[in-house]
């Protein structure tokens, strides 16, 4: 699996970058998919609260190339904006646990809708996260989720009711 192929190679990555190591091991994937131009994600830092200490995500582009943009914490400076094509890598250091100010919380990162007919396009963002969930669990919660939204409600047990009785009248 390709999450397995990054941790394996993960401190000769970080390295070859210049980047220090990282201890943990990337153990989250999203997988993002813009169907066209018009798809984008908006400007963000991503939530810091369940990273590991010191690590970083990987975000890995798939498909048609498109933006990737890079501005000072209040969206109004860009910092960089380039085209990036698929197999391109970005790292971004997630958070550190000295106190200081990761890269993630300096700066936010987006894909900009483009004015170009793009085709579909995507990315794998790996993650080294503090909580991870349970297969059997996300399934469970998934398919609670699709009875919601499909106005049902969860299958429960039949409430127990008082056997019915028959009055028979006494002579
Ligand atoms: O799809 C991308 O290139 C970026 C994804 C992203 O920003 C995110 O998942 O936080």
């Amino acid at each position: 699996m390709l999450m397995e192929w990054f941790n394996r190679h993960r401190d000769a990555l970080l390295a070859s970058m210049g980047l220090a190591p990282q201890a943990t091991d990337w153990n989250h994937a999203i997988v993002t998919r813009y169907e066209d131009e018009n798809d984008n994600i908006g400007l963000h830092n991503d939530k810091t609260r369940d990273f590991e200490p010191d690590s970083y995500f990987v975000v890995v582009k798939l498909g048609a190339s498109r933006d990737f943009v890079f501005t000072d914490n209040s969206g109004e400076r860009e910092i960089f904006r380039e085209l990036l094509s698929a197999g391109t890598m970005i790292v971004v250091r997630a958070c550190n646990s000295d106190g200081s100010k990761a890269a993630n919380e300096l700066v936010k990162h987006g894909v900009p809708s483009m004015r170009e007919a793009t085709g579909p396009s995507g990315s794998i963002v790996f993650r080294s996260i503090k909580t991870v969930v349970p297969w059997n669990r996300v399934h469970e919660e998934t398919r609670k989720r699709a009875e919601k939204r499909a106005g049902k409600r969860p299958a429960k047990r039949p409430a127990k009711r008082p056997a019915k009785r028959k009055r028979v009248a006494q002579s």
